[in-house]
C-alpha cells in the first residue's frame, strides 16, 4: 500500500531535501508537509503544506485525521548549539513532539514513525573512535540528553505498544541546498559558502576536531531505506549509528584547496568546541549495513566536488 506521509519540521536542513525526495518517490499529493513557518517557493509549489506546532498535539492529531496520513517524519528539532541556549525549550520540543507522535501510533491513528537521532546521544565518556552501537552513554548536552530520552521512549513503544519506530542517529550533515540551524557541526557547511565568497574562513571549532559527517544524499537515502526495510529486519528500535565520513576542519580545508588553492583557514573556538569535544569521532555502523543493507557512498573529496559547483553558480 502506498503510504500517506506527513513531515513535520518539513522547512529545516534535512526535511526540506527529505520531503522532495519522497515526493519524487510516492508523488506529490501523498507528501503532506507541514512546519512552524513557511518554507522554500520549491518546497511550496511542490505539493500540499501545512503551518503546524510539533508541539500543540491536537494540531498533529488533525492534521493526520484531515489527510489520512499512515507515516510521520518528525523532523522538528532544536539542535545542539541553539539547545545550550535555551535548555527547557528545547527539551520541550525534542521530547513532546516526539510523544505526541509515538502517542498517535499507539492509538493505532498511524502506522509508522520516522524520528532521528544523533551523535549527540553519546558523551564525554563514550569510546571515541569507531564508536560501537551499544556503548556507555552520558550526554553532557541537553540536546544529546534529550536524543538520548528519546531513543528510550522510541524502543519502549516499540517493546510495550508494537509501535513501528525506526530511527537513525545522523552524524553533521552537509548540502548545499539547505544551511543548517544551529548545531556544532554547523562549520562544515559554512566553510563552503566562505570558500566562495570570501575565499577564507574562521573555524569555530579547533584544528584535530574529528566528527563523524555525512553528505546529505547519503543521509536521505539512508533514511528512506530504513523506511523501505522489512518490519522484521529492523532489529534495533532506538536508533542505528550511521557512518559516513570523519574529518576535522583542516582536511576540509586541504580538500576546498584542490579547488581553490589560495583558500585560507583560522581558527576561533567557541562554547561549540566543548559540545564538539564530548562527541566520538567516527561511528561503527555496522548493524545498521547487516540488518538493512545501509552503506555510505560519497567521499569528503567527493562532496567538496559538489558543494564548490553548486555554490559557485548560487554565488554567481
Ligand atoms: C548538531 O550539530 O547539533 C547536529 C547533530 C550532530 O545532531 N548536526
Amino acid at each position: 500500500m502506498m503510504p500517506n506521509i506527513l513531515i513535520i519540521g518539513a522547512c529545516g536542513q534535512i526535511g526540506s531535501e527529505l520531503t522532495i525526495a519522497l515526493r519524487d518517490k510516492y508523488g506529490n499529493d501523498a507528501v503532506i508537509a507541514s512546519d512552524i513557518r513557511e518554507g522554500s517557493q520549491e518546497l511550496m509549489e511542490s505539493g500540499p503544506f501545512e503551518i503546524l506546532d510539533a508541539t500543540d498535539s491536537k494540531a498533529i492529531a488533525h492534521v493526520v485525521e484531515k489527510h489520512n496520513i499512515s507515516d510521520v517524519y518528525l523532523m522538528a528539532a532544536m539542535l545542539s548549539a541553539v539547545a545550550e541556549k535555551n535548555p527547557l525549550k528545547a527539551w520541550d520540543l525534542n521530547m513532546n513532539s516526539l510523544l505526541h507522535v509515538l502517542n498517535l501510533a499507539r492509538d493505532k491513528k498511524i502506522n509508522k514513525i520516522f524520528w532521528p537521532s544523533s551523535i549527540a546521544v553519546f558523551g564525554p565518556t563514550t569510546p571515541k573512535n569507531n564508536t560501537p552501537q551499544r556503548t556507555i552513554m552520558e550526554p553532557s548536552t541537553v540536546y544529546g540528553i534529550s536524543k538520548q530520552a528519546g531513543e528510550r521512549w522510541c524502543e519502549y513503544y516499540f517493546n510495550r505498544y508494537s509501535v513501528d519506530v525506526r530511527s537513525i542517529r545522523y552524524p553533521g550533515l552537509i548540502s548545499y541546498k539547505t544551511l543548517p540551524g544551529g548545531g556544532t557541526t554547523d562549520y562544515a557547511v559554512d566553510i563552503y559558502h566562505k570558500a566562495i565568497t570570501d575565499g577564507t574562513y574562521t573555524s569555530f571549532l579547533n584544528k584535530g576536531t574529528f566528527l563523524p559527517m555525512m553528505y546529505m544524499d547519503d543521509a536521505i537515502n539512508a533514511t528512506i531505506n530504513i523506511m523501505d526495510a522489512d518490519t522484521k529486519d529492523i532489529k534495533i528500535r532506538s536508533s542505528y549509528n550511521l557512518s559516513g565520513i570523519s574529518f576535522a576542519p583542516e582536511d576540509v580545508a586541504s580538500s576546498i584547496q584542490n579547488h581553490i588553492s589560495d583558500f585560507t583557514l583560522t581558527f576561533n573556538p567557541d562554547f561549540r568546541q566543548d559540545i564538539a569535544d564530548t562527541w566520538p569521532n567516527s561511528v561503527n555502523d555496522t548493524d545498521a549495513q547487516n540488518d538493512w543493507g545501509w552503506s555510505s557512498k560519497i567521499s569528503l573529496d567527493e562532496m567538496t566536488e559538489i558543494m564548490l559547483k553548486n555554490l559557485k553558480s548560487y554565488y554567481k
